[in-house]
């Protein structure tokens, strides 16, 4: 995160520094929406990406499995702007989706990894991520990276579209300055303590993740973090959409894991992990530091710093990925080089 904010982050200048954002400037002016377009990890900040954009710049924005979009016969004008994001830049169904849209007159900006990969190159613009390269073939680092990039994008956006009050520009600015920071709190203060929970669950057949607003996006990707280096079944869902049949499944086996960290809607959270505790589904949280209103109605829960819920899903992540790392710890499976998975899925 340090990596990607170094640089364009500019806090006594109070602005963003993005050369590649700059160069479609015009572009971005002028567009009628924007379609990101990803697989997997990617798709998933993608989704924030939208909320974000939609927020802060009111800005359409429509996000895309490229696996999806590729195949089907989708209206792209050249008024379109698509972002791009894959951490390996060389996933075939994100390359040939972006091939499709560029012929049709679409501007592409990639957000990437792998500089000089196929989506870097086939890119009118782009911001690389910076975050190294990926151990694991699962993504983690490379996730919060196109968050924080993400971040920056919307933020430029919604400045050069003169969306966002100054007010809110510095305070945002301010709030990702101290993310790296605050990502170490949770490295130093909560691995015990999630080792601890992955032990006590390291046997469910099955989990769900539920999340609201910016947390939604989040609980996907802690089911997708736990299914990939797990080999756990997993489902993530927008916490009000439980009622509409998740709920069927709940029973005493089966852990729910809530991002329930503080934003406008917590007592909304709130009520569905009653509903949940009513069924006596195991409750697991993300929580933020301070906040008690969780901790009587959870089995267990992981503490984040406080921060601004258009920032929070930075943090919230860290505890999710952690845990679906120590849960395959403790099962004994090799989380760097999960089964049947590919760091670049290039067919
Ligand atoms: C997309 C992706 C990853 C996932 C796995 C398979 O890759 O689905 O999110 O963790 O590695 O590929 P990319 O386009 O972001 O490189």
């Amino acid at each position: 995160i340090r990596d990607s904010l170094r640089g364009r982050l500019n806090i006594e200048q109070n602005s963003i520094t993005l050369s590649g954002l700059d160069s479609i400037a015009d572009k971005l002016r002028d567009a009628s929406r924007i379609v990101i377009v990803a697989c997997g990890t990617s798709w998933h900040a993608g989704l924030i990406g939208e909320y974000l954009i939609e927020e802060l710049c009111r800005l359409n924005v429509e996000v895309e499995y490229a696996s999806e979009y590729r195949y089907r016969n989708p209206i792209v004008s050249p008024n379109d702007v698509i972002l791009a994001i894959s951490q390996s830049g060389e996933t075939a169904d994100t390359l040939v989706a972006l091939e499709n849209a560029k012929q049709q007159g679409a501007t592409i900006f990639g957000i990437v990894n792998v500089v000089g990969s196929s989506i870097a190159r086939i890119a009118h613009a782009g911001a690389y991520t910076h975050a190294g390269p990926e151990i694991g073939v699962a993504s983690t680092k490379a996730f919060t990276a196109q968050l924080a990039v993400l971040q920056l994008i919307a933020l430029k956006l919604a400045e050069i579209r003169g969306s966002i009050s100054a007010g809110l520009f510095r305070t945002l600015l301010r709030e990702l300055d101290d993310v790296p920071a605050k990502v170490e709190w949770i490295l130093e203060n909560q691995i015990e303590h999630i080792k601890t929970i992955a032990r006590r669950y390291e046997d469910a057949r099955d989990f769900l993740y539920l999340g609201r607003g910016y947390n939604f996006p989040i609980a996907l990707e802690g089911a997708l973090k736990l299914k990939e280096i797990s080999y756990i079944h997993a489902e993530g869902y927008p916490a009000a959409e439980m009622k509409h049949g998740p709920i069927a499944l709940v029973d005493e086996q089966l852990p729910v894991v809530f991002v329930a960290t503080k934003d406008p809607y917590h007592e909304k959270i709130v009520s569905n992990i009653q509903e949940i505790n009513a069924r006596k589904g195991k409750v697991v949280a993300v929580v933020t530091e301070g906040d008690e209103t969780v901790t009587d109605l959870a089995e267990a829960v992981m503490v984040v710093p406080q921060a601004h819920e258009i920032v929070a899903p930075l943090l919230s992540v860290i505890p999710l990925q952690l845990l679906a790392y120590y849960i395959g710890v403790e099962r004994g499976l090799d989380v760097d080089k999960p089964r049947n998975l590919a760091k670049s899925v290039t067919v």
